[in-house]
């Protein structure tokens, strides 16, 4: 089949939302397996059943396929088949990949279970009944219930299924294929080519290729063991990049024109709401688009469709503080604190009327969330290595070199901030045999200064943009301390407590002249 053939085809798939080849498998197509002689899909046998969320990414997909695999291996588990259930719908790109495999992986479609066979049933990539739509029902025939997830801390209430699982695991890695392909290492399961290939899309897909920040060092690892097996990297390169469809496109389109931008407190969080006629799978893409697209650090999407209203979020690292999990929580969602969704109950959509209004109250959640923008003051250094503008060219070098600083500002008897000397204007003047000559006359007198108001998004800039450390004054001049980017680091927690303070921890008496 040609490969305009399958895009055709799935351009059928996505206006329907569903995966018809799996769930109505053609009797053409089986008869081809011709031996055992395969039953009718509406005869009944005893199974085990690992269930995909609805809308099926790549890893909730690789996860399911993965658990499948382990029960095959493990004798509790194989005296009878495991079938994976896509309960309702996957991501364009995870149908298009199915499109090509599933005559090598275990997908069945969800009519073909009759849910009184099944023995052990598995819940991957979700800890909550209210991911598993219809095949939420199959919770009370199954024999035992297995949970992996890797959403940890979230999806708490009363869809909870940790009370009634038989077995959960549930821990904080990238990915719940992660979980999974760890337990194959274990039991020395080797996976085939294409489920390796899988696999390493599931650990890919929510790790953002290793680069978000719910990664871990299991993740790479799991994935390190996958290349090791033979993951097809030409497969991941076809499969691993989301390709924007005809109808994301449109919604993106619109989005981009309507999206509303509010700045609070050194924040861009911005709201959008979109309609859609049908069912159009794979919107958290369009959600990171846009969040590209238009430099929100925070993006809540509503999409109001025939079945109901959806609001998908995404938020940067730089927005540390927001925690979309606990924000959709409050309308029946989850996820994790940087990408979450939910599906808003009807009781919320009748109290709050247009998308509009939920949005609003999802933003003012959002906005309850992040906290005063930290001030200069609040963020200086304020015992700052300083000059006497007095001091001597020779006196400048020793106090540079005793304190390893590329620079220091130079102050009068008063305090106030006179200027800033630089390595290398000591280098010069040295060069020059003015060793004893006075600072004031060889150092800057254009300075660039904040106050001790200044909001952190404008030492932000200037830190980024000009300066590597700018003084903090007060309106009569005084120096009162000195920002630079290692508070910047600092402050945005990118490397725990693992930076030293910044330069300059020294009294400003023990620098002054001749000291
Ligand atoms: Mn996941």
């Amino acid at each position: 089949m040609t490969r305009r053939r399958v895009a055709a085809l799935l351009a059928v798939v996505h206006t329907s939302g569903f995966i018809p080849a799996t769930n109505t498998q053609p009797s053409a197509a089986r008869a081809l397996h011709a031996a055992p002689p395969a039953p009718a899909a509406d005869q009944t046998e005893p199974c085990n059943v690992v269930l995909t969320t609805t809308n099926c990414d790549f890893d909730s997909l690789a996860a399911a396929c993965a658990l499948a695999s382990l029960w095959g291996n493990d004798e509790r588990f194989n005296k009878v088949p495991t079938h994976v259930v896509m309960p309702r719908g996957a991501f364009p790109v995870v149908q298009r990949f199915l499109a090509y495999h599933k005559h090598v992986l275990p997908v069945r479609g969800f009519k073909t279970i009759d849910g009184a066979d099944i023995e052990a049933l598995g819940v991957v990539d979700a800890s909550s009944a209210a991911r598993l739509g219809r095949s939420k029902k199959w919770l009370e025939n199954c024999q035992s219930l297995h949970v992996y997830d890797h959403h940890v801390g979230g999806e708490e209430g009363e869809d909870n299924l940790f009370a009634q699982a038989t077995e959960v695991v549930s821990e904080p890695v990238g990915s719940a294929t992660t979980l999974i392909v760890e337990r194959l290492k274990d039991a020395d399961v080797s996976p085939s080519v294409p489920e390796a290939t899988l696999y390493v899309l599931g650990i890919r897909a929510d790790t953002g290729g290793l680069a978000y920040e719910t990664t871990t060092a299991r993740d790479a690892e799991a994935l390190a063991w996958l290349l090791r097996k033979g993951a097809s990297q030409a497969a991941i390169a076809e499969f691993g990049v989301e390709r924007i469809s005809g109808d994301q496109r449109k919604i993106l389109a619109t989005a981009l024109r309507t999206v509303e931008s509010r700045h609070y407190r050194g924040i861009n969080v911005a709201t959008v709401a979109v309609r859609s006629k049908g069912y159009v799978p794979g919107l958290a893409a369009v959600v990171e688009e846009l969040l590209e697209l238009t430099a929100a650090d925070v993006l809540i999407m509503a999409i109001e469709h025939q079945n109901g209203l959806d609001l998908i979020g995404r938020a940067r690292p730089g927005a540390a503080t927001v925690d979309l999990r606990t924000v959709m929580h409050r309308f029946g969602g989850g996820g994790h604190a940087r990408a979450a969704a939910a599906a808003v109950p009807e009781h919320d959509r009748k109290a709050m009327g247009a998308p509009r209004n939920v949005l609003d109250v999802a933003r003012e959640y959002v906005l309850g969330q992040i906290p005063a923008e930290p001030t200069a003051a609040a963020i200086m250094t304020s015992s700052v290595v300083t000059l006497k503008d007095d001091a001597t060219i020779a006196d400048a070098r020793r106090l540079l070199d005793a304190h390893g600083l590329k620079a220091t500002t130079v102050v009068d008897a008063e305090g106030l901030l006179r200027g800033v000397l630089k390595m290398s204007d000591v280098s010069k003047a040295e060069k020059k045999g003015q060793h004893t000559t006075k600072v004031k006359g060889v150092m800057r007198t254009q300075v660039t200064t904040v106050s001790r108001d200044t909001p952190l998004a404008r030492l932000e800039e200037i830190l980024v943009t000009t300066v590597g450390r700018v003084p903090v004054v007060e309106d009569d001049g005084r120096l009162l301390g000195i920002v630079t980017r290692t508070d910047l680091l600092r402050l945005r927690n990118y490397y725990g407590g693992s930076l030293e303070r910044s330069e300059g921890m020294m009294e400003l008496a023990e620098a002054g002249p001749g000291s």
